[in-house]
């Protein structure tokens, strides 16, 4: 992650085109099949306390497993639709214990009876994140 920033703030003097695409990387797709079974994404581990569903509120919970990313101070996690504005949502995570991290979540109804959502999980360290995008699925 800090290594991450380093070469980013290099980029910033490189010019501002790099910048832009510093800060704007993007994110590779997860696609957790079953994210009540829990999926493991890069350094984190993604589960939920039961099947996701809309209006059903339910337990995200985010564990560290990189060390480098341990010294989170900050965690959020977002969620959306590809192709669709569902609105902020955006979910602050609480430090439960080391590396543990928790959010209760309560995802709208889509209009269109979609099931596919995006979670974009944002790691803050000081003036260093890391992002992931996981694909999951609601049920019902
Ligand atoms: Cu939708």
């Amino acid at each position: 992650m800090k290594r991450a920033a380093m070469i980013c703030s290099r980029a910033v003097l490189a010019g501002a085109l790099l910048l832009n695409a510093c800060a704007r990387a993007p994110e590779t797709m997860h696609d957790c099949a079953d994210i009540s079974a829990g999926c493991r994404v890069d350094g984190v581990y993604v589960s939920s306390n039961h099947p996701p569903q809309i209006l059903k509120p339910f337990e995200l919970r985010m564990e560290i497993h990189d060390p480098a990313l341990i010294t989170a101070d900050q965690v959020y996690a977002s969620f959306g639709m590809e192709g669709m504005e569902m609105g902020l949502n955006r979910y602050r995570l609480i430090k439960k214990a080391e590396g543990l991290w928790v959010a209760e979540v309560n995802l709208p109804a889509c209009v269109r009876g979609w099931a596919d959502w995006t979670m974009l999980l944002e790691l803050h360290d000081g003036m260093h994140s890391q992002r992931f995008m996981i694909g999951f699925q609601t049920k019902g």
